[in-house]
This record gives structure tokens, C-alpha cells and sequence, in this order.
């Protein structure tokens, strides 16, 4: 039977204006994923509370030592939640190495672990394995510095853990590169001779010397966490992980490249910057050791202050730069070197640095490394006072920025150390303190891999998170 005239008219008119509504809502979908190239729209919220740059980051931080340890605490400080695996009973090798407190983990551990939880699981025992892999399962990126082919040796082969986990990024650090010495298990001090930082560290009289900088552990550390960064964001395109490798010989020797760009400059001359230019020393066929010679192109020195005589650090780092070398003449009562053919241009000066440097000098020993700072500085002179240690820990404006930050812990009390040094207006670092070893073992357990209450005794009772009473006392 016919539907009357009106009521098909109304059907009409209610179907053309669903459609409508559709075709509208297609067009703003379309706008705004235009408009925001289909990604997030800006957060309304305030910056600092928006989150943290890498929440949700799950770290399997298997590290140990320096250079790892350096590596997920950074990324720890970033927002991502770390899991440090540690053998049962012993730990991280550094809890008890140096120790200052007795009993208590050393300030060598605990400044390079904070925000942190820690595990202790046997990776060599059955159900201990059965665990990493769980473990595996559920973390993006798993950080390693053992020595070569250890992993690999626990059954944690890079085929077996993209098997398990495809999208997980396994990132390493290693003493070399594959090559002659890939095999060698590497500390700091022989990353820094290898990189080349050694051999042109000290003086060209003296024999190679290392940096307090720990350019090897903690400098690789850094490199490891870029990467593990940049293989972040390659996975939202590509939703696999991958090997991210930094041998310690490479990030030193990216930290030294300026001395492997003098290796190159040697072919055409000598390095007219160096002392050694100056003192009519002839240049060998290596960049020699350059004191404390400027790695620039801007002349430096360091040049005693008042009180050198009882305080070793009482020095300032003085730099001649072309730019304000009339201040600099008007300064050390010596206004002729400004119109002295001998003094006036920087290339008549690179022969007479030593002189000049010992003319500053005299200035520089009236007054304190923080005159010098604050005179030269109105000045716009480039110097540095040489900070001690104890002056750094007490500085207020570190705290302020916290970069020094003073944290409470159960067992030795309160320590410093050093917070997050990139700071960022939309991730704000909170530092909180190294965990105990094993603290977090059961809740991790429980809460993060959902094992039962009766799995977890059955755990306990194999032996795969506890360890011998023998080496229990050992590490006590
Ligand atoms: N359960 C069971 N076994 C564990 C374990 C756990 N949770 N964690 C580690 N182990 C085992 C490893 O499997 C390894 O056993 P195998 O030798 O049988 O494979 C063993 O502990 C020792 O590991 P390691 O060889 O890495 O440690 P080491 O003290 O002998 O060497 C270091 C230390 C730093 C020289 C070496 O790890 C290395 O060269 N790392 C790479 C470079 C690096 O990071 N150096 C910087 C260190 S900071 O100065």
C-alpha cells in the first residue's frame, strides 16, 4: 500500500538532513585532522602538568656499573618507569664499592640510580628466566652493559627478545665496536685512553693523563639514551624496536672530535693556537697534549688568583677573545697593546701568548677567581672560575635549578647528588632516591607482571629471587 504523500515527504526531508549532519561532520573531521596533521591537539592543561616526557616508558634496565646505570637514571629523571633487574643477594657490584656508610649502598650506587625500582631475579635460573621473559613482554626498551656476548650467554639473544617482543628496542653499551677489540671488557679510564681524550690530555712535557670527567661511563651513558630516544620515536612509525649499540671508544671519541679535526689541520701546518707554536716547538705527526691551551680559536689560559698560594683552585680560565681585546688592554693597565702592531692583531699575538697570558696573570692575582668573574663578566670577558667541588655542592643556585639536589635515604640518610641536567618547561624532573635491592621485587611481581600470591611464594621457595645464605653475607 502507498504511504501517504506527507509522510514520505517528512521521511525525505529527515534522511536529507542526516546526511547533511554526516557530510558536516566529515568536513570538521577532515579540518581539524588538517589543521593538526592528525596528531594530538595541543594540551590545555599548564606546563609542568601534563605529564612527564616519556610516561608510560617502560625500562628493562638490566645495567650495572656506571655507564648503563647513567643511562636509564636519565631516563628515569625523564618520566619512564625503570626496572632494574639485580642478581639476588649481591646487586649492582657498585652498592658496596667505596662504601663511606657501613651497611648502607655507596654513594657511587646510589647517585646513579635514583628514580628507579629494582628486581632481583636470577637470570640464570629456570623460573628466573621465565620472569625476565614476562618481563620482556611488557617494557619497551631493554638497556644493557654487560660484557660481550653475557647476555647472549643467559639465552637473551637479540632473536629470542624480538621473538618475545618485536617491538622492544635492545639498547648496549660495549668497551669497542665490532672490530680487533670487541671482545675486551672496558672500564672508564681505558674508554678515555682508546677515544683519544688521553693522548691529548695533560701537558706535551708530561705522559697522557684522564679527565675527572667521566667522559667513558657517563658520557656513553648519554649517547645510549639518545639513541634509545631516537629508536622511541622510530617505532611509532615503523611499531618495531631495534638494536641501539654505543661502544665507550666511539662516544669518547665524539667528545674529542675537535682533536681529531687538529689531526687534520697538522697536514697543512702547525696548530698556530697551541703553545707549542709559540714556544718555537716543532708539532710531531699526532695532535700533541696541549696543557690548558684553548680547544678553540680563541686563545685560553689558566691564570692564578688571589690566595693560590694556600688554595689549590683559587684560578681562573681566561680567554683573549678578538672581540673585547681593547677591554682587555684597558683592564691589565696595558691600553698601548691596543695600537702595538705586536699586540693589536690576533695573529701578532699567537707568537707573545705566553707573555700575555703571564701579563694578565698579574692582574688576575689581585683579585679573587670571583672578582675576576664579576669584573670581567660587566666586561663581556670570557672567564671561568675553577669551581671546587666543595663550592659546587654548596652553590644555591644549583640547588635552585636542581641540579644539585639533596635526597633522604633509609639507610645512610641524606646525600646529594645531581638531578636532571636538561631541563624541559613541559617535563618537570622529581629526583627521588635509589631503591634498596630488591625493594620492589614482590611489587613488581605482583602489580606489573600479575603473578599471584601463591605464584609468588612458589617463586621465592625456587630460589630464583633469593640468594644463598653464603652470598647474602658476602655483599653484607
Ligand atoms: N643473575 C645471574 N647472573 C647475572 C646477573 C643476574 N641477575 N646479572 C649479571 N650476571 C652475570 C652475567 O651473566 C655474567 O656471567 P657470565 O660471565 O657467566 O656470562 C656475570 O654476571 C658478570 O657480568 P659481566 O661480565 O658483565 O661483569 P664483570 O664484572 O665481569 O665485568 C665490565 C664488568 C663493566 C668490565 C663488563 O660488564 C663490561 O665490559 N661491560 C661493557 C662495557 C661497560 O659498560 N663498561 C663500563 C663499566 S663502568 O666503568
Amino acid at each position: 500500500m502507498a504511504k501517504p504523500r506527507n509522510a514520505r515527504k517528512h521521511k525525505n526531508k529527515a534522511a536529507a538532513k542526516k546526511s547533511l549532519r554526516k557530510v558536516i561532520k566529515l568536513a570538521s573531521a577532515r579540518k581539524s585532522k588538517g589543521k593538526s596533521n592528525g596528531l594530538p591537539r595541543p594540551s590545555s592543561r599548564p606546563y609542568g602538568q601534563a605529564g612527564k616526557a616519556l610516561e608510560g616508558v617502560k625500562i628493562l634496565d638490566f645495567t650495572h656499573v656506571q655507564s648503563g646505570p647513567t643511562c636509564t637514571q636519565l631516563l628515569g629523571y625523564m618520566g619512564a618507569d625503570v626496572i632494574k633487574v639485580e642478581r639476588p643477594g649481591v646487586g649492582d657490584i657498585t652498592r658496596a664499592q667505596l662504601r663511606d656508610v657501613k651497611g648502607a649502598d655507596s654513594l657511587y650506587f646510589t647517585m646513579l640510580n635514583g628514580n628507579k625500582r629494582s628486581i632481583t631475579i636470577d637470570s640464570k635460573h629456570p623460573k628466573g628466566k621465565q620472569i625476565l621473559e614476562r618481563l620482556i613482554k611488557h617494557c619497551d626498551v631493554l638497556v644493557e652493559n654487560f660484557a660481550p656476548g653475557a647476555l647472549d650467554r643467559m639465552g637473551l639473544t637479540w632473536e629470542h627478545i624480538h621473538k618475545l617482543n618485536p617491538r622492544m628496542i635492545v639498547a648496549s653499551v660495549k668497551g669497542f665496536g665490532p672490530g680487533p677489540y670487541e671482545d675486551c671488557k672496558v672500564y672508564e679510564n681505558v674508554a678515555q685512553c682508546a677515544g683519544g681524550s688521553a693522548s691529548t690530555t695533560g701537558f706535551r712535557d708530561g705522559p697522557p693523563l684522564v679527565t675527572g670527567a667521566q667522559i667513558g661511563d657517563s658520557g656513553t651513558g648519554v649517547h645510549v639514551a639518545f639513541g634509545i630516544c631516537a629508536a622511541l620515536y622510530q617505532r611509532t612509525r615503523t611499531g618495531r624496536g631495534q638494536k641501539v649499540l654505543c661502544a665507550m671508544q666511539d662516544g669518547v671519541l665524539n667528545l674529542a672530535r675537535v682533536k681529531l679535526r687538529d689531526q687534520q689541520r697538522l697536514k697543512h701546518g702547525p696548530l698556530t693556537e697551541y703553545s707549542q707554536y709559540a714556544e718555537n716547538i716543532p708539532f710531531g705527526e699526532a695532535v700533541p697534549r696541549a696543557g690548558n691551551d684553548s680547544g678553540g680559536g680563541q686563545p685560553g689560559w689558566v691564570l692564578k688568583c688571589k690566595g693560590w698560594e694556600m688554595d689549590p683552585d683559587a684560578y681562573s680560565y681566561f680567554i683573549t677573545q678578538a672581540a673585547v681585546w681593547e677591554a682587555i688592554c684597558d683592564l691589565i693597565g696595558k691600553p698601548e697593546w691596543k695600537t702595538d702592531p705586536d699586540y693589536a692583531k690576533p695573529p701578532a699575538r699567537l707568537p707573545r701568548l705566553r707573555h700575555i697570558f703571564s701579563t694578565i696573570e698579574q692582574w688576575t692575582m689581585t683579585k679573587t677567581k670571583f672578582e675576576v668573574m664579576d669584573i670581567c663578566n660587566k666586561l663581556d670577558i670570557p672567564v671561568g672560575p675553577i669551581l671546587s667541588m666543595k663550592e659546587i655542592a654548596e652553590e644555591p643556585s644549583l640547588r635552585a635549578t636542581g641540579t644539585v639536589v639533596e635526597v633522604d635515604h633509609p639507610t645512610r640518610g641524606k646525600y646529594l647528588t645531581v638531578g636532571n641536567p636538561v631541563k624541559m618547561s613541559d617535563s618537570i624532573t622529581e629526583v627521588r632516591r635509589s631503591p634498596l635491592l630488591g625493594e620492589h621485587t614482590e611489587e613488581i611481581l605482583s602489580k606489573v607482571l600479575g603473578y599471584s600470591a601463591r605464584e609468588i611464594e612458589e617463586i621465592k621457595a625456587s630460589g630464583a629471587i633469593t640468594a644463598p645464605e653464603k652470598e647474602k653475607a658476602a655483599a653484607a
